[in-house]
């Protein structure tokens, strides 16, 4: 006879069959227990047998566990499969977020949601705590806002997650409920006020920033941090975007099935309406024609309307704005200079090479000649002599692809200082140029920021830029462990309260050393850089040599391959150091380019020029194998990243730090689809199982003694209040454990008390049912007095 039907859940992992890595965590329901073997149902309809020794390793479900729970952290038991149950569960309901603790789970829905209304941005607003409603991202930007108006103390909100996870998305909605929370305090409304501006970077920053890649088709290919600066009284004083790591590479080609920056696209579409610019159909430029032409759900020309209105309102004047485009149209025209050699290996212009340098000179307002001898020759100093030299046909191309990532590199970040100096005032008025602005922060003025970087990366083939993305994402999970776990062990020994067994956290210290430590692997990197016969297989073995004693470094499988592995809090990832030394030493691309650049005719390509030539170069060795560093290893590319995500960590560090962790519920990008497989390794690599796993093994909820009996007193008021505070939370908790069963040992701190979750939980329910009492009491009296 079949058993009462109970539920349980599984790993699919079989042990008798091949495991399906398309599924992890399915629920199942108990169907018979005969002779000692046990049939299962999975949710759907595929059957399980399995003995009773195997049933006995399921995971039980509990009550609320597959309908989903606003906060993971009210479940009783919180397992792998309860957290991916509750976020699928309300996936499916279109309740994208859940709370764990602090930190937001948001499951990208992949469709638009009637959930950012004004309705709902003025309930959270009008909410004392966020607590109070269910999860959202408002609910973050609220708490960030509280935190700084109530605590005084800068607040940092960090996005992460993988491409097309809604990152970009969600810093967007953030960045609205915060504007629209402090709008109008600096006596301008709408667009024209500060907070409009700051909201208008974003379609500039999209447009030249992002691009459809087969993740997503508005990808962000690069990081930013906007920080926003506020006064005491929580008005808003000014901004400034800092961006990372922009992947310049893309200018010049890119991978099928995606495209170019938007940018070009949204140019090529309005070619009519600006026939200076001399555009054509975009198959006609080099750079784009493996471009996939449409990106779904992108609609260029009305994205470059309004590109032109941000521009616009962010003071870029129409002369700025149509130099910028001449600068994309030469880059354009510089792409399709194609070179060819006859017998000896120099390269050569051919007729049509010709005419687009002729072409792309005249849009860059350069000098003909001085374009054509730039991407030809080279000069070479030897001792005292200067030789000038010809260039290779693949240096003449890598010269000319240089110049064309160089220029759109410098364009973005001109934009980026146009728009900071702008956000910088926080007056209404514009001013040309970006000189004199300041952006300096006054002491009583309060910072919140806001994270949208690319998470954790592992392709089948990776770089540096793999390395440098995934050094970030391993200084934020360093910054995380601090601030959750670091944090919540060290509160419990200054109490002085005994934490019982130890709380072990994945601490990924280590990674970080032996990446950006002294001596690590990037120092090295830099090192190479002033060897004379350093090659990237130098610097491979170097490393493996240096630091095979660590765990984190893995040796590759096939001795000579210059690559290795490192073992990352997510994963282990190995690294090709094909082009390291190449990409690290960021060589300029022609000859006294600063000169060059400053001898155009156009205003924004000598601003472009300027400041040049204190960057890393050895512009004069004509040698693509050796990337020699003449000055210093300083100013490296790695260098310049480092110190940038050094300034951000500090930032952070200093912060109340606020995480919002998105997930891609499917790769194809569908709404209604959830594949738990995917969603799972997400979860685990955004430590949302670790830190849950460490709540509950910890104490999750410390209280004040005075917010306690302020919370609780209710319960009981036989209890003396004479005795001091403490004495008298002590006192409570005696009395609650005895008469009211309270679960858990609370511990006594020296100013708070330490309560694991359970107790807290049945203290919440036992006030919910006093407080019901009182008011039926009330209703009762007040009835009577009728
Ligand atoms: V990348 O690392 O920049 O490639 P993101 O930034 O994580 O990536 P993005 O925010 O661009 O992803 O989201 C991808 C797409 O998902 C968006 O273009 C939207 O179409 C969709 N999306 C994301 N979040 C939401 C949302 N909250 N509501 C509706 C959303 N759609
Ligand atoms: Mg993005």
């Amino acid at each position: 006879m079949p058993s009462t039907p109970r539920t349980a859940t599984a790993t699919r992992t079989r042990p008798r069959e091949a495991p399906r890595p398309d599924r992890v965590w399915c629920p199942c329901r108990l169907q018979s227990v005969e002779g000692g073997g046990v049939s299962l149902i999975f949710e759907d309809g595929e059957r399980w047998s399995c003995s009773e020794k195997e049933l006995q390793e399921l995971d039980p479900v509990q009550d609320g566990q597959l309908d989903g729970v606003e906060d993971i952290c009210t479940l009783s038991i919180v397992t792998e499969a309860a957290l991916l149950y509750s976020v699928r569960a309300r996936y499916f309901r279109q309740e994208i977020y859940t709370r764990v603790a602090r930190i937001l789970i948001s499951v990208n829905p992949f469709r638009a949601l009637p959930i950012y209304s004004a309705r709902h941005l003025t309930d959270f607003q009008k909410a004392k705590d966020s607590m109070e409603l269910s999860p959202h991202i408002f609910g973050t930007g609220h708490d960030a806002l509280r935190g700084l108006a109530e605590n005084g103390k800068d607040q940092a909100i960090v996005i992460s997650g993988e491409s097309g996870a809604g990152k970009t998305e969600s810093a967007k909605f953030l960045l609205s409920y915060v504007a629209e929370c402090v709008k109008g305090h600096d006596g301008q409304d709408g667009l024209q006020g500060l907070e409009g501006r700051v909201l208008q970077t974003n379609p500039i920053l999209e447009s030249f920033g992002n691009a459809m890649t087969t993740r997503n088709a508005n990808s962000s290919r690069f990081g930013k941090w906007l920080d926003l600066r506020f006064s005491e009284a929580l008005h808003m004083r000014g901004g400034q975007i800092t961006s990372y790591l922009l992947e310049v590479t893309r200018v010049c080609g890119q991978s099928e099935g995606e495209r170019g920056f938007h940018i070009f696209f949204q140019l090529l579409q309005a070619r009519r309406s600006l026939p200076s610019l001399g555009l054509q159909e975009p198959s006609h430029y080099r750079y784009l024609k493996n471009s996939t032409l449409e990106a779904p759900g992108i609609d260029d020309a009305e994205d470059f309307a309004k590109l032109r209105q941000a521009l616009q309102q962010l003071g870029f004047s129409e002369e700025e704005q149509m130099q910028a485009f001449q600068i994309l149209a030469g880059i354009l025209n510089l792409g399709n200079c194609d070179f060819y050699n006859q017998e000896e290996e120099d390269a050569e212009l051919g007729l049509d090479g010709e005419s687009f340098v002729a072409e792309a000179a005249r849009k860059l307002k350069l000098c003909e000649a001085k374009l054509r001898s730039g991407l030809l020759r080279r000069t070479v100093v030897t001792g005292r002599d200067e030789i000038e030299t010809f260039l290779r046909l693949d240096q003449a191309r890598a010269a000319r692809d240089g110049l064309a990532r160089m220029l759109y590199g410098r364009l973005f970040d001109w934009l980026i200082r146009r728009m900071n100096a702008t956000l910088a005032m926080s007056n209404g008025g514009h001013r040309s140029g970006d000189g004199g602005a300041t952006n300096a922060v006054h002491s009583s003025e309060r910072l919140l920021g806001i994270l949208d970087i690319s998470g954790f990366e592992s392709f089948a083939t990776n770089s540096l830029e793999q390395l440098l993305i995934n050094l970030s994402n391993e200084q934020l999970q360093l910054q995380f462990n601090e601030a959750v776990f670091k944090s919540e062990i060290e509160d419990c020994l200054k109490e002085g309260v005994d934490l019982g067994e130890a709380i072990l956290y994945e601490d990924n210290s280590d990674v970080v050393a032996l990446l950006d430590g002294k001596g690590g692997v990037l120092d090295m990197l830099d090192e190479e850089l002033t060897m004379p016969k350093a090659t990237d297989s130098t610097f491979a073995n170097k490393v493996l040599k240096g630091h095979g004693a660590t765990s984190r470094l893995i040796a590759p499988k096939f001795q000579g391959s210059a690559s290795f592995g490192i073992q990352h809090y997510a994963a282990t990832v190995t690294y090709s150091c094909e082009g390291f030394l190449e990409k690290n030493a960021d060589r300029l691309p022609l000859d006294q380019v600063a000169d060059f650049l400053q001898s155009s005719e156009l205003p924004l390509l000598q601003e472009l020029g300027r400041g040049l030539e204190t960057q890393a170069t050895n512009a004069a060795d004509a040698s693509p194998k050796r990337p020699v560093l003449r000055s210093s290893a300083r100013r490296s590319a790695t260098y310049r990243f480092r110190s940038s995500l050094r300034e951000l960590m500090t930032k952070i560090f200093a912060s109340e730090t606020h995480y919002v962790r998105c997930i891609k519920p499917n790769a194809a990008n569908r709404p209604e689809e959830f594949t738990s497989v995917m969603v799972h390794e997400q979860l685990r690599y955004s430590g949302v199982l670790e830190a849950v796993r460490i709540r509950k093994q910890g104490f999750s909820c410390r209280m004040p003694f005075q917010d306690f009996l302020l919370r609780y007193r209710c319960l009981s008021l036989l209890v003396p209040g004479s005795l001091g505070q403490g004495a008298t939370v002590e006192m409570l908790l005696h009395w609650a454990a005895k008469q009211l069963q309270l679960p858990g040992e609370p511990q006594f701190g020296k100013t708070k008390v330490f309560l694991r979750d359970t107790t807290h939980l049945a203290l919440e329910a036992h006030r919910k049912a006093a407080v019901q009492v009182a008011i039926r009491h009330l209703q009762r009296l007040l009835r009577g007095a009728r």
